[in-house]
């Protein structure tokens, strides 16, 4: 018996895939929590309702499973023997996994030095041929993309539609849980993918069912902010190495969700990204950099009075797993205090603030 769970066996109908897609792939993903965080909003003034979408919880532990599921079922039912991708770790670890799954081989394509360490183990415990590149994101993505006009193997980057299809379902998520669209969603931006799929996903939910329309508050880092600069950036740099994209591939249509939605695309620095990262800690929730950004990005405009919130419902997207990159966490600790094993060595830490 096929297992009632996963996206394709929940959204289907929402979905605008082949006929030849193999709906009973599955890892269980999606459906993830939609988490009340009451205490955040009073510390960025109070006064509205806000939720975290906890993507981190998907099965490889980002939001890429979504998209991946769906890419993967269609270039399984279309006979592909194999897929490759670009990736800033996490959709290499997807696609890795959900190739395993189909049984096919995957070949993925990374920024050497520049991938979080769960990303590359986990890519590589899915068994992909993992192969870095002396360059950026975006170097890896033009190889990938030169290599599936000459050979035989699908591309399941955010180019291909299927992604999408599949990402938006995070939006039905959201919508199905708060009986309506939020006011605001607040999302991370990269290679622009997420929050093209996310508008998709929220328009044609509204089309259907009249459940309302967010607008998007897209959120780049300074140091790889080609959206907010209007133009690509020879060498992005970031600490959110997830978001570490110079010339993101749905950018176009990135700009003009924001702008349909009447939200916009901003950058912040890392420090409000880490700053981000440890408030949600706080909360319980660990998430790595990147998916910090979005809440990163939600206090700078509230802080700068260019966004009100009063009375508003407001989700904000945390795409990763802080698992994903523990070094980030390990880097910014003090030294841990080592003791014999006496309890008078160890009363002094019982009460001391941290
Ligand atoms: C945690 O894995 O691009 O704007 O190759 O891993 O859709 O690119 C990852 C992107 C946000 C940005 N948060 O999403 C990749 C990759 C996390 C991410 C993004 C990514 P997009």
């Amino acid at each position: 018996m096929e297992p009632a769970c996963g996206l394709l066996a929940r959204y289907r109908e929402w979905m605008d895939l082949p006929p030849h897609t193999r709906d009973q792939l599955t890892l269980c993903e999606g459906n993830t929590p939609l988490i009340p965080v009451p205490r955040l909003a009073e510390r960025l003034g109070g006064g509205f309702d806000l939720y975290v979408k906890y993507e981190g919880l998907n099965p490889t532990g980002s939001f890429k499973d979504r998209g991946l599921v769906a890419a993967v079922a269609e270039a399984w039912g279309r006979g592909a023997q194999a897929v490759i991708c670009a990736s800033t770790g996490n959709t290499a670890a997807s696609a890795a996994a959900y190739a395993a799954r189909a049984g096919l081989k995957a070949v993925v394509v990374v920024p050497q030095g520049k991938v979080a360490l769960g990303k590359l183990a986990g890519a590589l415990a899915y068994h992909a041929r993992v192969v870095q590149v002396q360059g950026s994101f975006d170097h890896a993505l033009d190889l990938v993309r030169q290599a599936v006009e000459r050979h035989p193997i699908a591309l399941v980057n955010s180019i291909n539609p299927y992604r999408l299809e599949g990402q938006q379902t995070a939006a039905f998520e959201i919508v199905d849980a708060l009986g309506r669209a939020p006011d605001w969603l607040a999302i991370p931006v990269g290679n622009a993918g997420n929050i093209t799929a996310y508008w998709m996903g929220f328009t044609r939910y509204h089309r259907a069912k009249n459940t309302g329309l967010p607008r998007l508050l897209g959120v780049q880092a300074q140091g790889a902010a080609p959206l907010v600069l209007g133009h690509p950036v020879e060498k992005p740099e970031t600490v959110a190495t997830a978001i570490r994209i110079g010339n993101p591939a749905r950018g176009q249509e990135a700009l003009q969700a924001a702008r349909e939605s009447g939200g916009r695309i901003i950058a912040v620095p890392d420090a409000a990204i880490l700053e981000a990262q440890s408030w949600l800690a706080e909360e319980g929730i660990w998430v790595e950099p990147a998916s910090a950004a979005g809440l990163a990005g939600l206090a700078a405009e509230i802080r700068q009075g260019r966004l009100d919130p009063q009375g508003k419902t407001i989700v904000v997207v945390c795409t990763g797993h802080g698992l994903k990159d523990p070094d980030i966490v390990l880097q910014h600790a003090d030294a841990l205090p080592t003791i014999e094993p006496k309890l008078a060595h160890l009363e002094p830490y019982l009460t001391a603030d941290r």
